[in-house]
């Protein structure tokens, strides 16, 4: 079956996966508001650039390609996947289609076929975040906690930041205006041991969720990185397997620099999927194309703003629908 690139028949497709795709009922429009509004500064960007360079222009000439390629390489697609892409878009020249349709086709190509649901437990599910300091951790647990409890899951918060002063009120406060129940410690406890009560807690409370903050540790920082390894492996002691996920969060305005994060992470502790917060907040937002080339992890939600409903499951069809409508 060939792609489905405009978004009337895309909310057409989508009408049979709603209850998936979406369980607290809001409409497939919407989802569509949100991402036109998380990936506007983005569209004003390099990428609408590249989108009306592309639309205006019949064939892929060497002036066009070198156009093409400086703005999607501002835009943080990176050096190797703007190649790939240009190259396969060439490839297809005499193949009558518009160059949108194969610009979108290859850099579909690049997304498609991921599993980009969360895992779940058999009993209790749980999540550990991590990632450097103030890309968007607290946020998105706050806000993952409260699309969970919507829809009627039992959700448990452990402020496992207690490095910083902030790190644990940050997430009491969240858990005060969302209503959800928050373990946490005073500053400097061992982080290890407040994961390890949580856990007890959850499961004797009979928790559906338990999700777990870190400490922003600088990934150049030796002693956070073991104590995130501690964290670990008291996880795995306690419920006689790691967490469910594994969840890194990188911040989208910090450009290439995200994807020498992933790896520092990854090295450490097993990474199984990526949070990008912040897309609302930068107007490069094609670095989604190269994290998920270059490492097999699934980008599962996206951050596309401040607020406790501004986190939304990583569609790739509906973000390069976004990017490519005007
Ligand atoms: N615009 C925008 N801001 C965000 C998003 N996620 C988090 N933030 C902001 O980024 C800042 C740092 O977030 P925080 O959750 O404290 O990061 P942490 O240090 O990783 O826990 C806060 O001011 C958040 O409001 C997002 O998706 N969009
Ligand atoms: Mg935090």
């Amino acid at each position: 079956m060939g792609l489905l690139w405009k978004s009337r028949e895309l909310v057409h497709l989508y009408r049979f996966q709603l209850k998936n795709l979406n369980r607290t009922g809001a409409k497939m429009a919407d989802i569509f508001d949100k991402y036109k509004k998380g990936f506007e500064k983005t569209k004003q960007g390099l990428f609408g650039k590249f989108i009306s360079s592309i639309t205006k222009s019949k064939s892929l000439n060497e002036d066009l390609v070198e156009e093409v390629e400086n703005l999607l390489l501002g835009a943080d697609l990176g050096y190797e996947v703007v190649s790939e892409i240009i190259k396969e878009v060439k490839s297809q020249a005499e193949s009558n289609k518009e160059l949108e349709v194969l610009f979108k086709d290859s850099l579909y190509k690049i997304l498609k076929g991921k599993n980009r649901e969360l895992s779940k437990g058999d009993d209790l599910t749980v999540y550990l975040f991590v990632g450097v300091n103030g890309v968007g951790k607290t946020t998105t647990i706050s806000k993952l906690g409260n699309m969970l409890n919507k829809q009627g899951e039992k959700v448990l918060l452990a402020a496992g930041d207690t490095y910083r002063a902030a790190g644990g009120e940050q997430l009491a406060e969240w858990g005060d205006k969302l209503g959800l129940r928050v373990i946490s410690q005073k500053r400097g406890a061992d982080a290890a041991a407040l994961v390890y009560d949580a856990i007890d807690s959850a499961i004797s409370n009979n928790y559906d969720y338990l999700l777990i903050d870190s400490a922003g540790r600088l990934h150049t920082k030796k002693n956070l990185m073991e104590e995130l390894v501690k964290i670990n492996k008291t996880i795995e002691k306690k419920l006689n397997h790691r967490a469910d996920e594994n969840i890194l969060v990188l911040d989208a305005t910090t450009g290439q620099n995200a994807i020498k994060q992933v790896k520092r992470f990854h090295q450490k502790i097993n990474i199984d999927s990526i949070i990008i917060a912040k897309m609302d907040g930068t107007a490069k937002g094609g670095i989604i194309f190269p994290i998920e080339k270059k490492y097999n992890i699934p980008i599962k939600y996206v951050g596309l703003g401040e607020g406790k409903e501004d986190l939304q499951q990583f569609d790739p069809q509906i973000y390069i629908q976004t990017l490519f409508e005007e």
